[in-house]
C-alpha cells in the first residue's frame, strides 16, 4: 500500500533481519536494477559499532560513495530502527537536503533477531530477510519480523539441499503465518528473484515498476 514519505520526498524502505542473511547483498543487487528504472537512490546502513557494511558498499563501485551514510548503533540494532529512530532519520533527512531530486532511501538494519521490527516514523514500508541456512523452523517460530513485515525475503535458496530444508515447505509455512502478505524467496549468489524485490519496492512505494 502505497503510504506519505516520512519527511522530505524520498520513500523510505527498511530492510532488516537476522545476522548475515544477505541484507547488504540483497542492497548490492537492488541497486544496479533500481538504476536502470532511473530511480535516484541513496542508503543508509546500520552496524553495531562500526561502518563496515557502509564502507563495503561505498567500496563497490555500485553507487557514488555520498550517497551511502552509515549509522553506528552503538546498542541492539533495532534500538535505533525502532525505539528511537531519530539517528536513521536525521541520516535520511542529510542524505535528501544533500541529493534534492531523491526518490527512494534503503535502510538496511544491522543484523538482529526475529522479533526486529521498523518503527513507522522512520520508513514506509519494511522487507524482513532470513535465510534458509538460518532452518526451516524461522517461520513457524512466528517472530514478529517474519509475521509483521511488509514483504518476507527467504534467501540462500541456494543452500536448501546442503542443509537439508524443505524449501517448499519453509515458503508454505511462511505464508501461512503472513496471513498472505507476500513472500519472495531469493538466491542473491546466483541473482534469482531480484526483480521481483525491486518490483515490490517500486509497486508500494513509488507507484511505478
Ligand atoms: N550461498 C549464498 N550465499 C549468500 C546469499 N546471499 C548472501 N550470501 C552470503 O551470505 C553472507 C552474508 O551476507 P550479507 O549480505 O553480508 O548479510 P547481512 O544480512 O548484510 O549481514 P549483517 O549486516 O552482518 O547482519 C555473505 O558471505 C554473502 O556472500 C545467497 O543467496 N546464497
Ligand atoms: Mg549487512
Amino acid at each position: 500500500m502505497k503510504t506519505a514519505p516520512k519527511s522530505g520526498f524520498a520513500a523510505r524502505v527498511g530492510i532488516g533481519g537476522p545476522v548475515g542473511s544477505g541484507k547488504t547483498a540483497l542492497i548490492e543487487k537492488l541497486i544496479p536494477i533500481l538504476h536502470a528504472r532511473r530511480i535516484d537512490l541513496a542508503i543508509v546502513t546500520n552496524d553495531l559499532v562500526t561502518r563496515e557494511d557502509a564502507e563495503r558498499i561505498r567500496r563497490s563501485g555500485l553507487i557514488d560513495p555520498a550517497r551511502v551514510a552509515a549509522v553506528e548503533a552503538g546498542a541492539c540494532p533495532h534500538t535505533v530502527i525502532r525505539e528511537d529512530p531519530t539517528l536513521n532519520i536525521a541520516a535520511g533527512d542529510e542524505l535528501e537536503a544533500a541529493f534534492p531530486g531523491l526518490d527512494l532511501i534503503l535502510f538496511e538494519s544491522g543484523g538482529d533477531n526475529l522479533a526486529s521490527t521498523f518503527s513507522l516514523d522512520l520508513v514506509d514500508w519494511w522487507i524482513f530477510v532470513i535465510d534458509v541456512a538460518g532452518g526451516d523452523d524461522i517461520p513457524r517460530k512466528r517472530g514478529p519480523g517474519v509475521v509483521r513485515s511488509d514483504l518476507l525475503v527467504v534467501n540462500k535458496t541456494d543452500l536448501a539441499p546442503h542443509v537439508g530444508v524443505d524449501l517448499p515447505r519453509m515458503l508454505a509455512e511462511a505464508a501461512a503465518v503472513r496471513g498472505g502478505r507476500r513472500v519472495i524467496a531469493t538466491s542473491l549468489r546466483f541473482d534469482h528473484a531480484v526483480a521481483e524485490v525491486a518490483d515490490a519496492i517500486c509497486e508500494a512505494v513509488l507507484l511505478t515498476k
